[in-house]
Order: C-alpha cells, then sequence, then structure tokens
C-alpha cells in the first residue's frame, strides 16, 4: 500500500482516554499515532476521515476469544479470517485468544499449531494466552519458554470441563507459583467441575435434556464457590489472578470481596452477561434455547446484566472480553437429545462495544472514559502492551475507531459479519455505532464497507511483569509474611501409641 494510504487524518473529532476527553485532529502515518492536536497540516495526499461530531476512541481489546476452536466434537465455525472480520465490523482491533493443549499434551506444540492457523487468517493483530490442562515439569518448562521466548504473560487454568480441561486444586496452585515466578497472569474458569457432572446426572436422571437443565445442573452458587477458591489459593501463593466470563451475582462478589481485602484479583464479564440472560434456556424453540448454551451458563435472573454492568462502572469488575466461540444450529444439535452435548459457546466479538454502549453509557451506569477503559485500555494494562495498544497518544498504534454515540443499528444475524448463522443479541437495538475501525493505520472498515487482509493481523509480544498486574507483588514478597517462634524444647509426658 503506497505511503499515502498509510497517511490518515483524523478530523474534528472527540478523543476520548481513560483519563479524559479532548477536542483534536489525530494524523497517523505508517501504522503509528505520529501527532495529535487542533486544526493538524498535513502532507499532500493525506486521507481525511470526517470525525466532526463524533467521538474517536481507542481500538477495543477483546482479551476472551476461541476462534475455530475444535471443542466437543466440532470446531467453532468463526474461524480466526471471520472472527476477526467481525471484530473490526464491530470496533475492536485486537483479540487473545486461547491455545488449549490436550491434556498430557505440548504447551508448545499446540502453541505453534494455534499460531499457523492464526498467522494466515487474522485481519487485526492478535495474541494469545495458553491453557494448562494438567501438571507437571514438561508444563513448567514450557510455561517458562512461552513467557520467555514466545510473548506469553498469561495462562488460564479450567476448574471445570472434568476429565478434559479440568486441572484440581493442587496442580492449580503449581501452576500459579509457576505464573507468579515467571511474572504471567494466571486466569481461571472458575465452576466446580466435579459438581456440574454431579449435577448433569441429576437433570438426566430427571428426564430434563434441553438446555435448561445446563443452567440448572450448574446454577451460579457452583461458579461463585469456584471463584472464591481461586482467589484463594491464588492469594495463597501471592499470585495475581485473572477470572475470565465473570456471568454472576455470586462470582462477581466473590471478586469484590476479594479486591475489598487485597487481593490482587481482575475479573472480566463478557457481552453475553451483560446484553442478555438466562431465561432463554426456557424458551420453547430447541434451536434458540440451544443457542445460549455456554459456560458458566447465563443467568435466570434478569437483574444479572445490569448488575454486572453497574459493577464495571465502579471498578469492581475491571474488563470486557467476549468468549466468542460459536457453533451453527447443527452443530449444536449434537445435543438435541442430552444438554451435556450441547457444544459450549456463544458470539459477542462484533457486538460487545455497542451492547456497553447501549447498556452502560445510554444507560448513564458510565461516562465514555470509563467506557474506553473496559473496552480496551485496561485490557492493555493488563496484559502488558500498553501504551502500544489501549490510548490515543503519539506513538501508540494506530487503532483507533471513529464512533457514533447517538446513531443506533439493530443486531441481526441476517446482517452480522460473523460466519455463524444465530446471534444471542437478535433484534437488540443498541446506541453506540463504529463509522471508521483503523487497524494498524489503514481503514479496514468504512460505514458499513470492510476493507480488510486476510492474515494482515500482527501477533503480538506480551512482556511478562506487568506493572499494572504486579506493581505490589514482588514487594509483597519482601514482606515476611511468617516468622518462626523461639521457644525451649517440651519435656512433658508424650502419649504411648499401640505398636500398629
Ligand atoms: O469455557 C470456555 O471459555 C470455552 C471452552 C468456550 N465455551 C464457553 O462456553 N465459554
Ligand atoms: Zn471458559
Ligand atoms: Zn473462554
Amino acid at each position: 500500500m503506497s505511503s499515502d494510504e498509510r497517511r490518515l487524518l483524523i478530523k474534528g473529532g472527540t478523543c476520548v482516554n481513560v483519563d479524559h476527553k479532548f477536542e483534536a485532529d489525530v494524523y497517523c502515518q505508517n501504522g503509528l499515532i505520529r501527532e495529535i492536536g487542533i486544526d493538524l497540516k498535513v502532507p499532500e495526499g493525506t486521507r481525511v476521515i470526517d470525525a466532526n461530531g463524533k467521538f474517536v476512541i481507542p481500538g477495543g481489546i477483546d482479551p476472551h476469544t476461541h476462534f475455530q476452536l475444535p471443542f466437543m466434537g466440532t470446531v467453532a465455525v468463526d474461524d480466526f479470517y471471520a472472527g476477526t472480520r467481525a471484530a473490526v465490523a464491530g470496533g475492536t482491533t485486537m483479540i487473545i485468544d486461547f491455545v488449549i493443549p490436550g491434556k498430557g499434551t505440548s504447551l508448545l506444540d499446540a502453541y505453534e499449531r494455534w499460531r499457523g492457523w492464526a498467522d494466515e487468517k487474522v485481519c487485526c493483530d492478535y495474541s494469545f494466552h495458553v491453557a494448562v490442562t494438567w501438571w507437571g515439569d514438561q508444563v513448567a518448562r514450557e510455561m517458562e519458554i512461552l513467557t520467555k521466548e514466545k510473548g506469553v504473560n498469561s495462562f488460564k487454568m479450567f476448574m471445570a470441563y472434568k476429565d478434559v480441561y479440568m486441572v484440581n486444586d493442587e496442580e492449580m496452585y503449581h501452576a500459579f507459583e509457576c505464573c507468579k515466578r515467571l511474572g504471567a497472569l494466571a486466569q481461571v474458569h472458575a465452576e466446580n467441575g466435579d459438581l456440574i457432572v454431579e449435577g448433569a446426572k441429576k437433570m438426566l436422571e430427571l428426564g430434563i435434556t434441553g438446555p435448561e437443565g445446563h443452567e440448572m445442573c450448574r446454577p451460579e452458587e457452583v461458579e461463585g464457590e469456584a471463584t472464591h477458591r481461586a482467589i484463594v489459593i491464588a492469594n495463597q501463593v501471592n499470585c495475581p489472578l485473572y477470572v475470565v466470563h465473570v456471568m454472576s451475582r455470586s462470582a462477581s462478589d466473590a471478586i469484590r470481596k476479594g479486591r475489598q481485602r487485597g487481593c490482587v484479583v481482575f475479573g472480566e464479564a463478557i457481552a453475553a452477561g451483560l446484553g442478555t440472560d438466562g431465561t432463554n434456556y426456557w424458551h420453547k424453540c430447541w434451536r434458540h434455547a440451544a443457542g445460549y448454551v455456554m459456560g458458566p451458563p447465563l443467568r435466570p435472573d434478569s437483574s444479572t446484566p445490569g448488575y454486572l454492568m453497574d459493577l464495571l462502572a465502579n471498578d469492581d469488575l475491571q474488563v470486557t472480553g467476549t468468549d466468542n466461540c460459536t457453533f451453527n444450529g447443527d452443530q449444536k444439535a449434537l445435543g438435541k437429545d442430552n444438554f451435556t452435548r450441547i457444544p459450549n459457546g456463544v458470539n459477542g466479538v462484533e457486538d460487545r462495544l455497542s451492547v456497553i454502549w447501549e447498556k452502560g453509557v445510554h444507560s448513564g451506569k458510565m461516562d465514555p472514559c470509563r467506557f474506553v477503559a473496559i473496552t480496551s485500555t485496561t485490557a492493555a494494562k493488563i496484559f502488558n502492551i500498553y501504551p502500544q495498544k489501549g490510548v490515543i497518544a503519539v506513538g501508540s498504534d494506530a487503532d483507533l475507531v471513529v464512533w457514533d454515540g447517538d446513531a443506533t443499528r439493530t443486531i441481526s444475524a441476517t446482517t452480522h459479519h460473523h460466519a455463524v448463522d444465530f446471534n444471542i443479541f437478535e433484534g437488540m437495538i443498541c446506541h453506540g455505532v463504529p463509522l471508521v475501525t483503523i487497524s494498524q493505520g489503514r481503514v479496514v472498515y468504512d460505514h458499513g464497507k470492510l476493507d480488510i487482509v486476510r492474515g494482515c493481523g500482527r501477533y503480538i509480544s506480551r512482556p511478562a511483569f506487568s506493572s499494572h498486574v504486579f506493581g505490589c507483588v514482588q514487594q509483597r514478597d519482601k514482606i515476611p509474611r511468617y516468622e518462626k517462634v523461639e521457644r525451649e524444647p517440651y519435656t512433658g509426658p508424650i502419649v504411648q501409641l499401640p505398636a500398629s
């Protein structure tokens, strides 16, 4: 692409960073933000984007996707091309996906396999978390290589999906110790996997095979208990913790209480949990109900989405993602007679920003600066790619969105850019519309028209020891937590035990 086309002036907008809003033009060249100011003079041939009366925000960062995940006997239908296509159409310019090795297999081999899938397809920048689905010396060794040589600074442990991804408390303890030593963030899928198995048996014995059984077998206390347990285990090893897809009052309250007592824990809400709820599992249409099946389930308490948004507004929850892991109707139908076989996962990557603007900013719960924090900046800080990403600043990547906070759009599978044939937000009207998405200084989406290049996204390495995460952790290690009591030896009587 000629250098002229890589010269871009976003003119007349209201720029929004996490700390303030300001009127300014933004000049970008060759993928970076070069100048920010009023009435900028720019070189001939610069492409001008009119942002008058609109916001200019940092491109969204979605820290939780599963594109083309092989899962429950099939493969998620949004692959790295369709998934990142949907992302940029919705104003997201970076995603962080998950490498998930099978139990007993190499984390490094899985990382290389996932890189092969993604690099040739992504339309925007991306990175990978890596899942730890088993424990042993090899895992520790490979975690070190991934952290020091592959730019991975986050590892996810599943407390659910028994016999598939699930690790037990002892394995999680050792994985947390390793994360802490490496300066990597420990992430958890927090549900009690043993209770889920028993709960599912109970449902099926009662003849409850439909999607309603999916929620009833794992009610929110099953998520809340595991969330609390993960926070305690992480705190015992002084390891920072990130709880993915917080779906309930119980889990979010465990995080809020953990933070209040000084634990270093971050909570991630997802678009699905903020924009819809678990009453859909009781819908009479099986395909509709199955379309909402994900883990942890959406909650039937219809006040939950508003509650989670309130917590995001006041920083009791910190980040939003989507957990985008999509399956068509014929794939969901693998579980038509048994809900435990319905591939778990829903959409979100295209609609996250509009759903959160509608439910968070248009509702008056938060301002545009907080919106930018929870959709971009905080994720950049947590995953240690700030200020390269997540801010409108000179020298930062030119990942930007011209955002119309007043316009509305109606969400539908008939118009979305996903590969999947279903949208959990079908028919929802949202204030907050991306007009222009700019990725690496290129216009990739312009008033409904995509201009993407398959494979042009970059893998973004993420250094260890993010100060936003580890800022106080290392100091805590210097403070003695345990001290021995010096005392005279005991010389009294000792009971004689039978010689067994
Ligand atoms: O559990 C996850 O995050 C992955 C396997 C996606 N599926 C889901 O239901 N959340
Ligand atoms: Zn999960
Ligand atoms: Zn997930």
